[in-house]
């Protein structure tokens, strides 16, 4: 799709504003006041997001920041990788289907300026956060959901597909024989395959112009009741950036997330001063006051953050969460501190 590379001419960077001042005033003669304002020019860019697996989106995401892209195509094109993975059971095409076979996504994305967009348990749209961001370019609303939002697809050039890979679908067929319907087996589906390290993908990335933007894309909860949507593809749970303080997004049981506006939470904390991995650990520690210890060590979350200066963070419920960040240094792998040693801690 043609629009990903379109330039965002509202978009404007320090150094198109200050082209743009030549323009009209000779270059020495920019008032101190005004380049002071504008923020600090020289940010090192650097991408991170949830699951060591998502190393290869964080790739496709360096490419588009250290070819001096914008961090929301950064994050789009790298939300893409995984989406197109057929091996990927947890994002777009290959992803686990609901309890009765239908692959159903969810998927939000949020620039440096508040734009959003979301689409919710769409249907045979492999690149569900394609369709997100026309959403936030392309209509005045924020969220579409279910045929409304595969309608909208449909309407703007996308493919319909059959996102049920054999592979899935054995594994649901399997499930079927005996998991009669549960909808609580879906949680510990859900735990086991958190454990195997293949997730939904949450991806922040700050680019050189100093801004910040976020995706979010998930199949969601494996063989969950049809129609149930997660925390991935609502603004504030599964993701949330601000330009003036970081950006925040999270990854495992959706509901729980949901029930702290996660993603918000963090970077609220941030706003009062808390490093990105303090602010994750609030976020954990405020859904443990809720739940009460017992119930909490059940439920794994992971956070991620990065704050305007493009600090990093991470903070888990439970161990084996990981976070992949990919900078000028390279890409490297971060294991996540936790709350709960396992769930049979005190
Ligand atoms: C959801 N949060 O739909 C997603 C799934 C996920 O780790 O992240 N699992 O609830």
């Amino acid at each position: 799709m043609n629009y990903i590379y379109e330039k965002n001419v509202h978009h404007m960077n320090r150094r198109t504003f200050v082209q743009l001042l030549g323009t009209i005033t000779p270059a020495f003669a920019i008032p101190k006041k005004l380049l002071a304002s504008a923020k600090t020019w020289t940010n090192d860019p650097i991408v991170i997001s949830t699951w060591e697996p998502n190393k290869k989106a964080n790739a496709k995401a360096w490419e588009v920041l250290s070819g001096h892209g914008t961090a929301l195509d950064a994050v789009h094109l790298g939300v893409m990788v995984p989406e197109a993975d057929p091996e990927d059971q947890s994002v777009g095409y290959g992803g686990l289907p609901d309890r009765d076979g239908n692959v159903t996504l969810d998927a939000c994305i949020m620039d440096h300026e508040a734009n959003i967009g979301s689409v919710m348990c769409m249907q045979h749209i492999m690149h569900a956060i394609s369709v997100a961001r026309l959403v936030m370019e392309k209509t005045p609303h924020v969220q579409l959901v279910g045929d409304g939002a595969l309608q909208f697809a449909l309407l703007n050039g996308f493919k319909k597909q059959n996102l049920l890979t054999p592979k899935s679908e054995a594994n649901w067929k399997k499930w079927m024989k005996t998991a009669k319907y549960d909808p609580m087996i879906t949680v510990h589906e859900i735990e086991k395959r958190i454990k195997e390290n293949h997730d939904t993908i949450g991806m922040i990335a700050l680019d050189e112009y100093s801004n910040l933007s976020g995706a979010c894309s998930t199949s969601g909860m494996a063989y969950k009741l049809p129609g149930r949507v997660g925390d991935s593809p609502i603004i504030g749970a599964g993701l949330y950036v601000d330009n003036e303080v970081g950006a925040a997004s999270a990854t495992g049981i959706g509901e729980e997330v949901v029930r702290i506006c996660g993603s918000h939470t963090i970077v609220e904390a941030m706003r009062y001063g808390k490093s990105p991995e303090q602010a994750c650990k609030i976020a954990i520690e405020r859904l443990i006051k809720l739940k009460g210890k017992e119930r909490a060590k059940k439920i794994q979350l992971g956070f991620i953050a990065m704050n305007v200066d493009g600090e990093i963070g991470c903070y888990s419920m439970l161990p084996e969460f990981t976070m992949a960040v990919h900078s000028a240094e390279g890409s490297k792998i971060i294991d996540s501190d936790y709350f709960f040693e396992s769930d049979k801690d005190e």
